[in-house]
């Protein structure tokens, strides 16, 4: 660790892939140290090959579980690591069926992952930034938390938790000098629908087939973009999709 104590620190959470892999490289090129986590080992050894030993640490952390979290909060306290930057992005959808045929496994995982991950880890490196002053909690947000569509019911729900709890972040925070964001993104191609799916590439596949989504890099870009405003200005929330994407009718059947 060489960079850690500058003071552009960030952690990203779900660094293994999509959003947040392109947010590491983005940050990296723009001079931050970045502390990328995710479950998968493998990718994160990849990342920070690609992104340089000085440039970049990794830890192998699931969200969902508190003592991994806590060890990490402990970590970063006894190596007197100040995080400037959380990216809260760690995430996932897990099946598109109607509530009441979709698996209840499944909405719990969203539930953990989602809300409880986020939750975590945010009261888990708060404090030091309220200690020192400054700060900014960047959270992965979506569409589906704030426009219902079929399908979406508890991933739509878990979203809208995070931008009410982006929210109320900063009514708690006034004064603190800590920034909270909400990214709401509309389409965009990651593993986001292989995962969704529950593995079936095919399927996954299809959902781009024939029209241009957004991409992990402009995700990537508005992280930054927030990141990177003078300390006076917060970006409460950035609502964006790709231009292939809109709003339909309500549905009404008779
Ligand atoms: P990806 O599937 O490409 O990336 C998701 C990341 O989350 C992976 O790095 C994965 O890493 C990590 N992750 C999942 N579960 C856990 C866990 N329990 N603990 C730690 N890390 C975890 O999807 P995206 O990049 O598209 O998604 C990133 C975020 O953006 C999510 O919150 C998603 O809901 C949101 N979003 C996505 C949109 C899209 O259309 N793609 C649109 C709007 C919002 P690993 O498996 O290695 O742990
Ligand atoms: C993912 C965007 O539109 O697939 O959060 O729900 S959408």
């Amino acid at each position: 660790m060489t960079k850690s104590n500058t003071n552009r620190v960030a952690v990203i959470t779900g660094a293994s892939s999509g959003f947040g892999y392109a947010t590491a490289v983005k940050l990296v090129e723009q001079g931050w140290y970045v502390i990328a986590l995710a479950r998968r080992l493998n990718r994160l050894e990849e990342l920070k090959t690609l992104l340089g030993e000085s440039n970049c640490e990794i830890h192998q952390l699931d969200v969902t579980d508190g003592k991994q979290v806590e060890t990490f909060e402990n970590y970063l306290l006894m190596n007197q690591i100040n995080v400037h930057l959380l990216v809260n992005n760690a995430g996932l959808a897990l099946g598109l069926e109607p509530a009441h045929k979709a698996s209840l496994d499944d909405w719990e995982v969203m539930i953990e992952t989602n809300i409880k991950g986020l939750i975590k880890m945010t009261r888990a490196l708060l404090p030091a930034m309220v200690e020192a002053k400054s700060g900014h909690i960047i959270n992965l947000g979506s569409i589906a938390g704030t426009y219902a569509y079929p399908g979406g019911n508890t991933y739509g729900a878990s979203k809208a938790f995070v931008a009410q709890f982006s929210m109320n972040l900063r009514a708690d925070l006034a004064g603190t000098g800590i920034r909270v964001t909400n990214i709401e993104p509309g389409l965009a191609e990651t593993e986001f629908s292989v995962v969704r799916f529950h593995g079936d590439k095919e399927k996954a596949d299809n959902v781009y087939q024939g029209l241009e989504p957004l991409t992990a890099e402009d995700i990537a870009e508005s992280i930054v973009w927030a990141a990177s405003q003078p300390a006076h200005v917060n970006i409460n929330r950035i609502e964006l999709m790709p231009t292939c994407q809109s709003f339909s009718p309500l549905a009404i059947t008779k």
